[in-house]
């Protein structure tokens, strides 16, 4: 043993560790906790709650879910008695409720700040976690359950000569805690998701120049977002089990209901009619999921989609440059976005938009930014770039399991873990909202992984069980179904951070179920049903022997 080892201290024993103060990491540690009973830690590197949210405090941030249904639903007293404010709820808005969680079911106590896990190795000769962090903490885990976060490890380009720029440069996914003051500043924005359209939306009417620097135009319909009636809320709140039971059985765990009828089976006006009153009732997932069935895996549903916004920005972007910039010509087959005046925000004469696809940047320089184009002048860069989506933050912690395999090996060619919840030769370790799994609005899907974990695991322990291990056959017959179901869709037809193109070398891979989340509960409740058929169950005995 060497001196250094000697001197690391004693693992801290537990009955499970959970990585991610974010939605998950909470719902899981207040079931482990406060549930079950059992000897809990969440580990995150922020220095509060919020997990994403915690990071994610640029203008403009808020989900795009609405806020009635991006939240738990597992307990009536706490559903009644937050009220939030809006359709959509900003950053500070969702971090206060995460917040009011963590100190409502007393959660603080037993979550360590500001700390970064540097690695969790499976110790076959204890059959527990190994846990160490940046802070030289040590923690020997019986159950280790991740709630990363499949939109948190930033995505930052490299850009040659970043470092002589005199401005500032800003990641939308690391914001700084403080305002910044943008008045009277010329800002640069790189990217046009829903990341980018939120900013460049917040800002055009405040800054004195807007350069939004575009790669591929998108398709955004608005937002709606209005202040929430508390009367509205108490209504939901009065019938929260089957109002959430509907929601969870809908594809995509939004508000809405889901279509029932394909865009081709009805008359071109009746197509025209229901565009026209989703686009006036708000929602990007409710125009293209509540809207018909098929825009999303038929071609020309998809085209009729995309022809009527296409319509409706010509309508608002008057400057032919700028609507011919904007306007997106390929399928409408990305995460459908929704804003608060985004083409209007491109429209105002102090926007530019840049085309970087035609003129590329080609370096930072002290004053700016140089496309193929020319030198534009700055004083603010900003980067709304997204994520290494998906897997980013397995990568970034040395993750081994049996046998001493890493996680990165394990997922060379994509992520695969059963369910999405549990990867072979991973024993005793499950991971919330984890690839491949559901491809939907978080919270609900998330709060009902929780409670399977937490079942699972209480199954284990009740039944003299040591390690419960997802079976090769069960992780790839699980990425085989998940495969089958993303080939039908037109989202397998695009280039983006759902297959992992975002990042340059990144395999591309299948990440998520697209079969909704009704049928994934179908799944995970016929496995529990069935004794976690699709895992191998070691009695403590089968060690010792
Ligand atoms: P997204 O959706 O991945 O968007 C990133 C944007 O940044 C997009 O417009 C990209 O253009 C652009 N981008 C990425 N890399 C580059 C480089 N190298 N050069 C120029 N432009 C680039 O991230 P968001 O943060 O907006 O949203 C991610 C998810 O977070 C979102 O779906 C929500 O669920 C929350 P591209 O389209 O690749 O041409």
């Amino acid at each position: 043993m060497s001196t250094t080892e000697t001197a690391k201290k004693e693992p801290q024993k537990l009955d499970a560790i959970v990585f991610g103060a974010g939605f998950a990491g909470l719902a899981m540690l207040h079931k482990l906790q406060n549930s079950l009973g059992l000897n809990a830690r969440v580990i995150d590197k922020a220095d509060g709650v919020g997990g994403t949210w915690h990071w994610n405090r640029y203008p403009g941030a808020r989900s795009d879910t609405e806020s009635w249904v991006y939240c738990y639903s597992f307990d009536p007293t706490l559903y009644r008695e937050w009220k939030w404010t809006e359709r959509y709820p900003r950053e500070s808005e969702i971090r206060a409720y995460l917040e009011h969680v963590a100190d409502r079911f007393d959660l603080r106590k037993n979550i360590i700040f500001s700390t970064a896990v540097l690695s969790a190795h499976f110790n076959e000769k204890t059959s527990r976690w190994d846990i160490e962090t940046d802070k030289g903490d040590r923690f020997s885990a019986r159950f280790l359950i991740t709630g990363l976060g499949i939109l948190s490890a930033p995505n930052k380009p490299p850009f040659p000569g970043e470092e002589r720029f005199k401005g500032q440069v800003l990641h939308t996914a690391r914001w700084p805690h403080e305002p910044i003051d943008f008045a009277g500043k010329r800002v640069g924005v790189i990217g046009n998701g829903s990341t980018g359209v939120q900013v460049v939306s917040e800002l055009a009417a405040t800054v004195e120049h807007l350069t939004l620097f575009q790669r591929t135009p998108q398709y955004s319909v608005p937002a709606q977002n209005h202040p929430l009636d508390p009367q509205f809320l108490d209504g939901i709140a009065d019938s929260l089990e089957p109002y959430f039971d509907r929601v969870r059985k809908s594809a995509t765990v939004f508000a809405f209901e889901d279509a029932k009828v394909g865009a081709m089976e009805v008359s071109a006006e009746e197509r025209e009619r229901v565009f026209e009153k989703a686009w006036r009732d708000g929602g990007g997932f409710n125009f293209m999921f509540g809207t018909f069935n098929d825009i999303a895996v038929n071609r020309e549903s998809n085209a009729a989609a995309a022809d009527f916004i296409r319509r409706k920005i010509a309508q608002i972007v008057t400057d032919p440059a700028k609507l011919e910039a904007v306007t997106p010509t390929d399928l409408y087959a990305r995460r459908p976005l929704c804003d608060n005046g985004y083409y209007q925000a491109i429209n105002r004469s102090n926007v530019t938009v840049a085309n970087i696809r035609q003129n590329p940047i080609i370096e930072f320089t002290e004053k700016g930014v140089r496309t193929s184009a020319g030198e534009v002048e700055l004083d603010y860069v900003i980067f709304a770039t997204g994520f290494d989506a998906v897997t980013g933050n397995f990568t970034r912690i040395d993750f081994q399991g049996r046998n001493g395999v890493k996680m990165k090996d394990h997922w060379a060619q994509g992520p695969r873990a059963f369910l999405g919840l549990s990867a072979a030769g991973f024993p005793n370790m499950f991971s919330l909202y984890g690839p491949p799994g559901p491809f939907t609005n978080q919270p609900p899907a998330i709060e009902w992984q929780a409670e399977w974990v937490s079942q699972a695991i209480k199954y284990a322990i009740d039944n003299g069980i040591e390690t419960i291990e997802a079976t090769p056959e069960a992780e790839q017959a699980w990425l085989d179904e998940c495969k089958r179901i993303e080939e039908m869709t037109l989202f397998h037809k695009i280039d983006w951070w759902v297959s992992g193109a975002n990042i340059p070398g990144k395999v591309k891979a299948v990440s998520f179920y697209m079969g909704g989340f009704g049928e994934y509960m179908k799944h995970a409740e016929l496995c529990a049903s069935q004794e976690y058929k699709g895992y191998t169950l070691s009695p403590a005995k089968a060690r010792a022997a």
